[in-house]
């Protein structure tokens, strides 16, 4: 009978020791799915060989009831990246930098495309080269983190679809 506990016990030591080193993953997969962010289009501009910096897109929508801010972006071609947008300054398009983040209101989309909001990938480690796939880790202020795959594009179309009708 002692064996019969003892291996009990142990079974019951072991979940215990599996589920409060998977907790933290387990919560912030929840906290995610709570959020019900959706995040589509994601691109990120092709680059020429030993290019500083690119572009990327992508459409976030908000299906929760409560605002959330994109506070930062992560990717492991960029050693440092920021978030834009264009401002007309003097007739020329100028970009700046958003140092609050971009907000995402509740029930609604927002779209970083060329030409308007966008991430900014600076300090590149690589060429983003057609085709490929990248991990890009978006930081929400409420939502926390959230994965998106990018892809690399020639012509990021993001935002572009409604620009076809002539
Ligand atoms: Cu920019």
């Amino acid at each position: 009978m002692g064996f019969v506990s003892d291996t009990k016990m142990r079974v019951i030591a072991v979940l215990g020791l599996s589920f409060g080193l998977f907790l933290p993953a387990l919560t912030s997969i929840a906290s995610a799915q709570t959020c019900n962010l959706h995040l589509a289009k994601a691109e990120i501009r092709a680059t020429a060989p030993n290019a500083p910096v690119t572009g990327g897109y992508l459409h976030i929508q908000n299906n929760s009831k409560k605002a959330q801010r994109l506070v930062s972006v992560q990717a492991d071609f960029a050693q440092h990246t920021e978030l834009h947008e264009m401002k007309h300054e003097e007739g020329i398009m100028k970009m700046a930098p958003l140092e609050k983040g971009i907000e995402i209101p509740a029930g609604a989309t927002v779209q970083l495309k060329p030409g308007g909001l966008h991430i900014m990938f600076m300090k590149l480690t690589a060429q983003l080269k057609p085709t490929q796939m990248h991990k890009v880790k978006l930081v929400f202020d409420n939502c926390g983190e959230m994965r998106a795959d990018f892809m690399v594009v020639t012509k990021p179309a993001s935002g572009h679809s409604h620009k076809h009708n002539h």
